[in-house]
C-alpha cells in the first residue's frame, strides 16, 4: 500500500529537504509530486540518489487522489493552496505559520504530543516554527521532571529558516567581500555577512518580533498553556543550524546530573557535553542530522531551580521537513492517512473532546 503524495514548494530549501527525508525514510509513497510556482514548472528536482523528478505548477494542480500534502511555500499560499487540498480530502502538513494558532488545528512535534494528529478534523496539521521545534523537544523532559515555569532563549538563527534567496545573499555578500563589492542587501534589513541581527519577522507592537512571539505562543499551544517564555531571535552568518542558548526556571528543585539523564532518554534529543574544548555542538556539526543536540548543561545559579543550556538543530530536518515527514508517518502508524481514514468523519470527530 503506497499513498499519493504531493510536496509543495519543492525547488525551496525545506521542499528539497522533503523530497529528501522521503526517500531518505523510505516513506510507503506510491507517488510523489513535487509542485512549486508556474516559473518552476518542468524544472527537474531530486528524489533520492537515482530519482528525478518534474516539477508541475501548484496553480493548476487537482489534489484529488492525493493523500499527502507536505507544504512549504509560504504563509500566503499555503492559506489558499491548504484548504483547496484538504477539501479534496488531502491530509495537509503545513510548515508555514499561517493556520498554526488556529484552534482545531494540531501543532505537531511527533515526540512530544503526536496524539494530537488525531484532532486534525479540518485536514490541516501545523509544523511549528523551526526555533520552536528544537527547543520544546529539549524542554518536554524538564518539564516533565521538574515543571517548567518560565524559559529565556535567545537564538542564534541560520540563514536558511529564510529561504533559498537568504542563502545566496549570505553567500554573495561572503563572496563579495573578498572583491570589495559594495553588499547586495535585499532579503534581511542590514549585512548578514560577518553580522548578527537582532531581529526576524515583523516587529510586533510591544517591541517584540513576530518570531520571537512564535516561540512563546507555540510553545504553550504544544507543551503546556502556563509556561512562559521569553525569546530574543537572532539571525546570524550560518547557513544551516539553529543554536538557541536556554535558561528554564522549574517548579521543583533540579538535579543537574537526573535532567542530564531524563534529556539522555528522550527520543531525538542527544546530550554531547564534555566540559572540556570542543565538548559541545555547533550548528556546522548537525548539518544532515536528525537529532536536536544538547551541550552545556548546568545549573542556573540566578533563579531558584535554575537549569541552563545549549541547544543545536538543523532548521531545515528537525525544524521542518523531518519533523513534517514525522508527522505524516504518525498518520500512517494511526491509520489516519488514505481514502478511508476516520479523519474524514469530521462530523462524529468534531463532538470528540478536545
Ligand atoms: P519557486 O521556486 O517556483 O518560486 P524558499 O522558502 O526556499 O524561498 O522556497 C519557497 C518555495 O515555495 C519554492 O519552492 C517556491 O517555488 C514556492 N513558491 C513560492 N511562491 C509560490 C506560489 N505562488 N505558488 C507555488 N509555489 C510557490
Ligand atoms: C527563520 N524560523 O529562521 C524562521 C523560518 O514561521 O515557519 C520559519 C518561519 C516560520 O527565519
Amino acid at each position: 500500500m503506497g499513498y499519493k503524495v504531493a510536496v509543495v514548494g519543492a525547488t525551496g530549501a525545506v521542499g528539497r529537504e522533503m523530497l529528501r527525508i522521503l526517500a531518505e525514510r523510505d516513506f510507503p509513497a506510491s507517488e510523489v509530486i513535487p509542485l512549486a510556482s508556474a516559473r518552476s514548472a518542468g524544472r527537474e528536482v531530486s528524489f533520492g540518489d537515482k530519482k528525478v523528478l518534474k516539477v508541475q505548477n501548484l496553480e493548476t494542480f487537482d489534489f484529488k487522489g492525493c493523500d499527502l500534502g507536505l507544504f512549504s511555500p509560504g504563509a500566503s499560499v499555503s492559506k489558499i493552496y491548504a484548504p483547496k487540498a484538504a477539501a479534496a480530502r488531502c491530509v495537509v502538513v503545513d510548515n508555514t505559520s499561517y493556520f498554526r494558532m488556529e484552534p482545531g488545528i494540531p501543532l505537531v512535534v511527533p515526540e512530544v504530543n503526536g496524539a494530537a494528529v488525531e484532532k486534525a478534523h479540518r485536514g490541516i496539521i501545523a509544523n511549528p516554527n523551526c526555533s520552536t521545534a528544537q527547543l520544546v523537544l529539549a524542554l518536554k523532559p524538564l518539564h516533565d521532571l521538574y515543571g517548567i515555569k518560565r524559559v529565556v532563549v535567545s537564538t542564534y538563527q541560520a540563514v536558511s529558516g529564510a529561504g533559498k534567496d537568504a542563502m545566496d545573499e549570505l553567500f554573495n555578500q561572503t563572496k563579495g567581500s573578498f572583491v570589495h563589492d559594495a553588499p547586495l542587501v535585499e532579503q534581511f534589513t542590514k549585512q548578514i555577512a560577518f553580522n548578527v541581527i537582532p531581529h526576524i519577522d515583523r516587529f510586533m507592537e510591544d517591541g517584540s518580533t513576530k518570531e520571537e512571539w512564535k516561540m512563546a505562543v507555540e510553545t504553550r499551544k504544544i507543551l503546556d498553556p502556563d509556561i512562559k517564555v521569553l525569546a530574543t531571535c537572532v539571525r546570524v552568518p550560518v547557513f544551516i543550524g539553529h543554536s538557541e542558548a536556554v535558561s528554564v526556571e522549574c517548579a521543583r528543585p533540579v538535579s543537574v546530573e537526573a535532567a542530564r539523564e531524563a534529556l539522555r532518554n528522550a527520543p531525538g534529543v542527544v546530550v554531547q557535553d564534555k566540559h572540556e574544548d570542543g565538548g559541545y555542538v555547533t550548528p556546522l556539526e548537525c548539518v544532515g542530522e536528525d537529532p536536536t543536540y544538547i551541550s552545556r548543561l548546568r545549573r542556573d545559579p540566578t533563579v531558584e531551580n535554575g537549569l541552563a543550556f545549549w541547544c543545536v538543530s538543523d532548521n531545515l530536518r528537525k525544524g521542518a521537513a523531518l519533523n513534517a515527514v514525522q508527522i505524516a508517518e504518525e498518520l500512517v502508524a494511526r491509520q489516519l492517512l488514505g481514502a478511508g481514514s476516520s479523519l474524514w468523519k469530521p462530523r462524529e470527530r468534531a463532538l470528540e473532546p478536545e
